[in-house]
Formats: C-alpha cells, sequence, structure tokens
C-alpha cells in the first residue's frame, strides 16, 4: 500500500482515510465573506470543469490526472475562477500529502453536495495525477474548447454532453446543480445566482425555470434572463433557458420541478458518472495516465 487511495483496498484500509478526508473538506465549506459564505458551490463546480472535458470518441480528458493545474486548462476562460476552489482545498492537499489531486477535487465535489442537502453520491479512489505540465501536455491531448457556452442552446448541450455520452434526462439531471451557486461578472461576464438560496441543494431551479417570470436583462453584459423572486433578484443563462424552450428536455424539467426524490436519483447517477469518465483503473485499483499515443487506438 503506497498511500494512495486504492479501490481494491477502499473497503478496510480506505474507509477511514475517505472519511478524514471528508471531514476536512466540510470544514473548509464555511467560508465568511466569499460569495455567499460558501466554498460548496465553486467546489462542485471545480469536480465538473475537471470532469466535463471528456471525450469519448478520443478517450481523454475527464478528472484523472488533475489536468486543470497546467496550460492550457489552467488559463482557459471557462475555468476562470476555479482557483478559488483549489486554493480553499490546498490545505487539505498539504496535510495529506499523499492524496492526489484528482482524487480530492471530485471527492469534495461530491461531499459539498451532501453537505449542502444534497443526495449522497458515489465515489471511488485511485485518480492519479499528471507529475508535471510536461507530462499533462504529453498525455493529455487536446481537451481545450469542451466545456459548454451558457450564451448558446439545445443543440450546443447535447453536443458537449453527448461528447460524454449523456442523454436528454441526464443533461436535465446535472443542469440542477445551478441551483447552487452564482455567475460572476470577472469570471463568466454573466451576473447573479439561480435560486433565492444558493447555498442548499434542491430542485428549486426546475420550479423557478418553469415559472413564467423570466425576461431579458437590460444591461451591458452578455445577454442572460432576470427576474426577482421573494425580493432576489435572480437569473438564467439562455442554455438554462433552452431546457424549458426543447420540448424533450422540458418533460425532464417537469419531472424534476414535481419530484425532489426523482432529481436527487438522477442526480446522484449522473453526476457518479461524470467523476468516472476517463478514470479506467487497472487490477492495482489506480487509474493510469495513458500517452497520447496509446490513446489514439482507443475506440
Ligand atoms: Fe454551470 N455555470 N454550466 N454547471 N455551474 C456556472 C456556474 C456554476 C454552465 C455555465 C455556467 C453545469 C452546466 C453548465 C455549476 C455547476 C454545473 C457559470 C458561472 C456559468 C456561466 C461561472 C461564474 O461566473 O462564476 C453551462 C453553459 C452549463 C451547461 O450547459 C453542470 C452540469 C454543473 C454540475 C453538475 C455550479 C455549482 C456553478 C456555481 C459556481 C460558483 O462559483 O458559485
Amino acid at each position: 500500500f503506497n498511500g494512495r487511495f486504492n479501490l481494491f483496498l477502499s473497503s478496510a484500509a480506505n474507509r477511514p482515510l475517505q472519511e478524514g478526508i471528508r471531514e476536512e473538506v466540510k470544514k473548509i465549506l464555511k467560508q465568511p465573506g466569499y460569495d455567499d459564505g460558501s466554498a460548496g458551490p465553486v467546489l462542485v463546480r471545480l469536480a465538473w470543469h475537471a470532469s466535463g472535458n471528456f471525450s469519448l470518441v478520443e478517450h481523454n480528458g475527464g478528472s484523472n490526472g488533475a489536468g486543470m493545474r497546467f496550460p492550457p486548462e489552467s488559463v482557459d476562460p471557462a475555468n476562470a475562477g476555479l482557483h478559488h476552489a483549489i486554493s480553499f482545498l490546498m490545505p487539505i492537499q498539504a496535510a495529506n500529502p499523499w492524496l492526489s489531486h484528482a482524487d480530492l477535487w471530485t471527492l469534495a465535489g461530491i461531499t459539498a453536495i451532501e453537505a449542502m442537502g444534497g443526495p449522497k453520491i458515489p465515489w471511488e479512489p485511485g485518480r492519479t495525477d499528471y507529475e508535471s505540465e510536461q507530462a499533462a501536455s504529453e498525455h493529455r491531448g487536446n481537451v481545450g474548447d469542451r466545456l459548454p457556452d451558457g450564451a448558446l442552446g439545445a443543440d450546443h448541450i447535447r453536443e458537449v454532453f453527448g461528447r460524454m455520452g449523456y442523454s436528454d434526462q441526464e443533461i436535465v439531471a446535472l443542469s440542477g446543480a445551478h441551483a447552487l451557486g452564482r455567475c460572476h461578472t470577472d469570471r463568466s461576464g454573466f451576473d447573479g445566482q439561480w435560486v433565492v438560496n444558493p447555498i442548499r441543494f434542491s430542485n428549486q431551479y426546475y420550479k423557478l425555470l418553469l415559472r413564467p417570470i423570466w425576461k431579458p436583462r437590460e444591461w451591458d453584459g452578455p445577454f442572460q434572463y432576470e427576474a426577482t423572486v421573494a425580493g432576489t433578484k435572480l437569473m438564467m443563462l439562455p442554455t438554462d433557458m433552452a431546457l424549458v424552450e426543447d420540448p424533450k428536455f422540458k418533460v425532464w424539467v417537469e419531472k424534476y420541478a414535481a419530484d425532489q426524490d426523482l432529481f436527487f436519483k438522477d442526480f446522484s447517477m449522473a453526476f457518479g458518472k461524470l467523476i468516472e469518465l476517463g478514470v479506467d483503473r487497472d487490477d492495482t485499483g489506480f487509474a493510469k495516465l495513458v500517452k497520447k499515443s496509446a490513446q489514439e487506438g482507443k475506440p
């Protein structure tokens, strides 16, 4: 046992270690003065962006390797602001040098979701980190420009999530994470929160999407929607509205708005799948980083 999390030791040696890390993550969630007082939402976004550049066809990208520590991912405008999440986790990383960044980022994301009232999400250890920028660039392949653009519509969302193997139902389920957190003008250019309490995981996002309250915001920033609910200014991105404009997506928005348990169950499966994309463990329980040339032949 080399000190890292190992899948096949998970039941015995790893469980207390895993519990310990989860407890440490819970301790850093409270961040007075940062956004809405919680590191939770940005940690969830870190886990999603670390994973969400996977391609089934090219079989590259995904959470394994923690590629976001190095260019081009570290400087990708789509990842703007995620350095906050990485710095919130720094003390945990420093105190547990055996832990891979890739395992920590994904475990922190699911721990935050659960701590904010969301479902338990399956998680397995074994991710490996790139050791250097050079190793990352040799292994990673071209994974740029793969994260969704909030200014676009249904076709774009289907293309981005289809590349990872997601169905319409799963796309709508994953999008419910926008119950958490907010947009920042100095990160994405968009502005505001989606729901009244942005640090509680719930199906509010779907309920709000279905209400006929959304109007284009008149401002100098990028096109987005706004509404005021219970005295709080809320927002939706064009991609959020696409989920009710597209009839096939809308069916699932209606189901999740009506049934929070169903949303929690489907979200848990879809997010559990997200953080496993491209994590190909071998018989040691670790996910090795495969060279680009070796990956090219893979289906
Ligand atoms: Fe998202 N998201 N997201 N998102 N997102 C933003 C913030 C969060 C899109 C665009 C944006 C998912 C899908 C999409 C979170 C989780 C998920 C922002 C604001 C934009 C823009 C960034 C900023 O300015 O700080 C688009 C487009 C899509 C799909 O089409 C999915 C899937 C997830 C997770 C399952 C979370 C959480 C945030 C809040 C982050 C924070 O810092 O508060």
